[in-house]
């Protein structure tokens, strides 16, 4: 026999010893999955924390989690759920309640308080979720912790977002 054939049988007997036929039908089976599976990649869930956060947008832009006002904040900002910093978006309302922080405004040196208020009456806007929590205590000391939902004291208290509204310049 030629010997490129007899090498060619070698090869596949050995190959053929060392594998089964229901191994070969198990890979097959995963690979055929697998393949079927492939078009519903985009639909699995993935680490959307960058972009919820507002990562891509400069610092100095209200949509980012950095933007100076927000040092104090924990929640979804108000300005990525269709309202402005400020503002909450059209059907949230205010609470009434808030946390207050002291923020520096790199801008002009100054430092200035601001008041945290959640909008409420809509499901959770769930966009540019930002926790900078300057000066917040531990959970176990309530009064000092901002990780509440300020809405409770809304006839609805569905939280939709939060905003910062500047109450004024902080002495020294
Ligand atoms: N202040 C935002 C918030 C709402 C619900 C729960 C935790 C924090």
């Amino acid at each position: 026999m030629h010997s490129l054939d007899r090498l060619f049988e070698l090869t596949t007997r050995s190959l053929a010893q060392r594998t089964s036929r229901r191994g070969f039908l198990a890979g097959l089976g995963q690979l055929l999955t697998g393949t079927a599976l492939l078009p519903l990649l985009p639909l699995l869930p993935v680490a959307r924390g960058a972009h919820a956060a507002g990562a891509s947008a400069p610092a100095d832009s209200p949509e980012s989690c950095q933007y100076w006002k927000y040092c104090a904040i924990d929640g979804s900002l108000c300005s990525c759920c269709g309202g402005t910093s400020a503002s909450c978006p059209p059907g949230a309302a205010p609470s009434p309640i808030s946390w207050v922080g002291t923020c520096h405004n790199p801008t002009d040196g100054r430092d200035y308080i601001v008041s945290y208020n959640d909008c409420c009456g809509k499901t959770s806007c769930g966009n540019c979720d930002c926790q900078r929590n300057e000066r917040e205590k531990p959970i176990y000391r309530p009064s000092r912790n901002n990780d509440l939902n300020w809405c409770m004291a809304n006839a609805d208290s569905n939280y939709h977002c939060t905003v910062s509204v500047i109450l004024g310049v902080a002495e020294k």
